[in-house]
């Protein structure tokens, strides 16, 4: 069993449809035991800052699916979603990342291939991903520092 904190992001057309519409597939999922949602944020874009604001959130996901699978099921709704892929970081109509990922144990998976890079490499640089991924997990801490401190430090120097 694993616990998945995939960040989720939409910045074009019926931005709360796609985002409601990609929870309840992925609920009824083979393979998924429970998804819940932090609230939905609305967000300034970040990187490529000549786009739409954005609603974003971050959902727990309780699975038994392996890593590349969980990306797999997640790339799917994106299809689903009308998502088309142009401009890196530009504008989507859904975006599902698996940010991080814990096994049975606790321990954080870790994967640095070409399709998978666990934790993701920025989660830790956004807003975006972390206030809503503090509000499901207060006590969350990566390498050592809060997650409250992190976001501290990135709201002081954005
Ligand atoms: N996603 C990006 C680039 N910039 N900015 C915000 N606010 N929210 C996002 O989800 C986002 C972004 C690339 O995936
Ligand atoms: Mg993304
Ligand atoms: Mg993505």
């Amino acid at each position: 069993m694993y616990t998945y904190y995939v960040s989720v992001g939409s910045n074009i057309g019926n931005r709360k449809k796609y985002i409601t519409t990609a929870f309840q597939s992925l609920q009824k999922h083979e393979g998924i035991y429970s998804v819940l949602s932090s609230s939905l944020l609305e967000t300034e874009p970040w990187g490529y800052t000549e786009q739409p604001v954005f609603i974003n959130a971050v959902w727990q996901v309780i699975s038994t699916l392996e890593p590349h699978t969980m990306l797999k099921v997640l790339q799917q709704l994106e299809q689903e979603a009308e998502r088309e892929r142009t401009i890196h970081w530009g504008p989507r109509t859904l975006d599902l990342d698996i940010i991080y990922a814990l096994q049975s144990d606790g321990s954080c998976v870790v994967y640095d291939d070409p399709t998978l890079q666990l934790p993701h490499p920025y989660f830790w640089e956004r807003l975006f991903v972390l206030q809503p991924l503090q509000e499901l997990v207060p006590q969350f801490t990566y390498e050592g520092e809060t997650i409250g401190n992190r976001i501290a430090y990135l709201a002081m120097h954005r």
